[in-house]
This record gives C-alpha cells, sequence and structure tokens, in this order.
C-alpha cells in the first residue's frame, strides 16, 4: 500500500491551516484599516477551505478516511501589509513544492488517479504565486506611503 494517499490526507490539513494564517492576515489587515486587503485574505481563507475540501472529496471516493491533525496557532502580528503579502508568497511557494512533493510520489507509486487528482493543484499553485507577487511588487512600489495604500486597498478589494 503507498503512502500517497497518507501525505494527500496531510496536504488537506496543510490547506486548512493555510485557511487559518490567511484568515488571521485578514484581521490583522482589518485592524489597520485595509478592509480591501482584509476582504481578499478572507478570499483566500476560504478558497483554502475548498481546496481542503477537494481533496477530502478525493480521499472519500477512494475509500480513505479523511483524518483531521490540530491546527498550529498562526501569528497574529505583522511587521507591515507588505509584510503580510510577502509572508502569503512565501507560504504559497511552500505549498507549491509540497504539491510538487505530492506529483513525484503518485509517479513514484504509479497512482495515476492521484496524479491526476493532483493536476488541478499544480495549475492552482501557479495562479495563486502568479498573484501574490504582484500583489507584493505593488506593495514594494507603495514603500509604506498611506495614500499608496489606500489606493492599492481599493485595487486589491476587487481581485
Ligand atoms: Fe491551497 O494553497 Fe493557496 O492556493
Amino acid at each position: 500500500m503507498g503512502k500517497i494517499l497518507e501525505k494527500i490526507n496531510e496536504q488537506m490539513n496543510f490547506e486548512l491551516e493555510s485557511g487559518y494564517i490567511y484568515l488571521s492576515m485578514a484581521a490583522y489587515l482589518k485592524d489597520r484599516g485595509f478592509d480591501g486587503m482584509s476582504g481578499f485574505m478572507h478570499k483566500q481563507a476560504h478558497e483554502e477551505y475548498e481546496h481542503a475540501m477537494k481533496m477530502y472529496g478525493f480521499l472519500t471516493s477512494v475509500g480513505k478516511l479523511p483524518v483531521f491533525e490540530s491546527i498550529n496557532k498562526p501569528a497574529a502580528n505583522y511587521k507591515s501589509e507588505l509584510d503580510v503579502f510577502q509572508q502569503a508568497l512565501q507560504h504559497e511557494k511552500t505549498v507549491t513544492s509540497r504539491i510538487d512533493d505530492l506529483v513525484d510520489l503518485a509517479r513514484e507509486e504509479n497512482d495515476k488517479r492521484a496524479e491526476i487528482f493532483l493536476q488541478w493543484y499544480v495549475t492552482e499553485q501557479v495562479e495563486e504565486e502568479d498573484v501574490f507577487t504582484d500583489l507584493v511588487l505593488k506593495l514594494e512600489r507603495a514603500d509604506g506611503k498611506f495614500s499608496a495604500l489606500y489606493l492599492l486597498d481599493g485595487i486589491i478589494a476587487g481581485k
């Protein structure tokens, strides 16, 4: 019996943890008065929940019981709005490398259903990294100036 289903279960928990981190970031941004950025992070948190539920659905459909683990406490404070988005980008890079490892393992174990299932996540991660990279760049250019940050808050609200 291969390890891939165990590892997808682990990733399901990590997706939930990602959502928890983004919720904490949303709370920080709301506290700082950036409702647009906060709403964006709420949306990301919801997406992470959906990513986890897709895995939940896959596991149940192949006869593997999904097991939920404890979720680590996320950071409550950040240095700045830029810091939040830089950390989120870093986090997405971690997710990408974890998904890549899962694909490698599915191939190693010649589990085609898992490999095909994981393709969706490979594509999704390209989009996620692209979105966060763009926002980090914009925030770097804002250089902590409130007028620019408020302008960006409106732009990010629409994403
Ligand atoms: Fe599910 O990690 Fe972001 O996307």
